[in-house]
């Protein structure tokens, strides 16, 4: 085994970032060669994804990588999940992929409920309710131009893949998102398809991570100057990715993989079917090596995110580590809201949703910039408690320790209140959990590691800053801040 150059790109909604990574036994560097915006582009009433301007950052941060190393040995990509890009009958890209915070998926909802009722087609694909699934997207397309001429629909991903190499796959587990796929059986559910009137053949054949999907086409290799790199398939679904790079120790973990979503659960060797779980918004989806995500999707750091860019916009000031210096002077519990009420979904004025929340739920809104963010943060907290309890006690799977990884893990208040509301420790980082599950997949694909996930996570434990924030203060004002938000 000897060390290799590997480049990992990791999409996320609000921006895209090309990492080289150094793996070999005992070595796990990753240093960031490219970072670019990814923004959402509103045209005509429809939110979509700039795809092209994302492949172009992809180009430029492999060149810059191929330059740093003096070659790559691999590439794999990983991005947020369900939405695709549609391919006419040449394979070419039929308009930008639309948003999964477009309204329109939702309109789709009923008509395919109608079909197939909810209940049943959790026992089949096992995924939470989110009206952006891929299977109510492509429903609500059914019927225009677009979806006529469309022959494939490929994930951000393997889209993008397909760019790179020619080849269109399907990996597996951000296929476990789009609702087609069957959690028993992991094919996809060509059953569903039928019933829903989607065609068989709109999908590609499924890989696992750790495939090879194809090597660099020559117009790549002139464009990068790079050699015939292989592109690998990974975790490319970046929870899963971010689940990989989990630094845990056994099987006895929760995790919250913290970004602009913050997803919340264990890890689990079969899926959990249940229709108690399907209340309560768990999802099934699929993990490197096999393993099932259990874990339900907190709204996350969007409320945040969003909180800043209209304040921003208002000539606010918008400095996320001072706003949230002066909210941990903020008393706690202030107001609380139910970060997952779906009204916080799309874009817009979040801090005059959270205001409204609070008058609805008989509390004082928020009265400063410092009280919305601790409103938030309390808010979040809460949300993982409840959901690490759920996600426990739907699994019979006990957890010691709650890992915290993703960007939300360098925030040292949320870490701990997490620690508070869940009653016990958590371990923060790696903030670049995703990029590091996806260059250890490849890493292990190309022969530089051996074993499975738990020799992996020891690599992880061995070379990242972890940081372990303790459960302090009692219980009874976590309790009584969830009663609230139940009202
Ligand atoms: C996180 C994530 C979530 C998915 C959401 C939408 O980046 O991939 O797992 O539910 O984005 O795709």
């Amino acid at each position: 085994t000897r060390e290799l150059s590997l480049a990992a790109v990791d999409l996320g909604a609000s921006s895209g970032r090309v990492m080289a990574a150094r793996v070999g036994p005992g070595r796990l560097d990753l240093t960031e060669l490219h970072r670019f915006p990814n923004r959402p582009v509103r045209t005509a009433g429809t939110l979509h994804w700039d795809v092209l301007g994302l492949y172009a950052g992809v180009l430029d941060g492999l060149r810059a990588a191929g330059r740093e190393a003096d070659g790559l040995d691999g590439i794999g990509i990983d991005s947020w999940a369900v939405d695709v890009g549609l391919l006419d009958a040449d394979g070419a890209l039929l308009g930008n992929p639309v948003h999964y915070r477009d309204a329109r998926h939702e309109t789709a909802v009923p008509a395919v409920h109608a079909v197939v009722p909810p209940d049943e087609l959790y026992r089949v694909n096992g995924l939470q309710h989110l009206p952006f699934n891929t299977v109510f997207q492509l429903a609500a397309m059914r019927g225009t131009a677009r979806f006529a001429a469309a022959r494939q629909a490929l994930l951000v991903p393997d889209l993008l893949a397909y760019w790179l190499t020619g080849a269109r796959v399907a990996e597996v587990t951000n296929a476990s998102t789009t609702g087609l796929l069957d959690a028993t059986t992991r094919q996809w559910a060509t059953g569903l398809l039928d019933r829903l009137e989607l065609p068989r053949d709109l999908l590609a054949d499924l890989v696992q991570p750790g495939d090879e999907i194809g090597r660099l086409t020559a117009e790549v290799r002139a464009e990068t100057g790079l050699g015939e790199v292989p592109v690998v398939a990974v975790g490319s679904h970046d929870t899963a990715s971010a689940v990989a790079g989990v630094p845990a120790r056994g099987d006895r973990f929760a995790y919250v993989s913290c970004g602009t979503w913050s997803l919340v659960g264990v890890e689990l060797e079969k899926p959990v079917l249940t229709e108690a779980g399907r209340t309560a918004g768990f999802t099934n989806e699929l993990g490197v090596d096999g393993t099932v995500r259990y874990l339900h999707n907190v709204m996350g750091l969007w409320l945040l995110q969003e909180s800043l860019r209209t304040w921003a916009a208002a000539g606010l000031p918008a400095d996320l580590p001072e706003l949230l210096a002066a909210a941990a002077r903020v008393p706690a519990f202030t107001a609380v809201v139910d970060v997952d009420d779906p009204r916080f979904l799309p874009p817009g004025d979040v801090p005059a949703r959270i205001a409204q929340v609070c008058t609805e739920t008989g509390q004082t809104p928020p009265q400063s910039q410092a009280e919305t963010v601790r409103c938030v943060v309390d808010s979040l907290a809460l949300a993982y408690r409840r959901t690490v309890r759920a996600a426990v006690e739907l699994s019979g799977r006990d957890v010691d320790v709650v890992h915290l990884v993703g960007g939300g893990a360098r925030n040292a208040l949320l870490c701990q209140l997490t620690a508070d509301a869940c009653q016990r420790p958590v371990l923060a980082g790696p903030v670049e959990a995703a990029a590091l599950g996806n260059a250890l997949v490849q890493a292990r694909a190309l022969g530089a590691l051996e074993g499975g996930l738990g020799e992996m996570r020891r690599l992880l434990r061995t070379t990242q800053a972890l940081v372990e924030y303790r459960p302090s203060g009692s219980d009874a004002g976590w309790a009584a801040a969830e009663a609230r938000v139940a009202r």
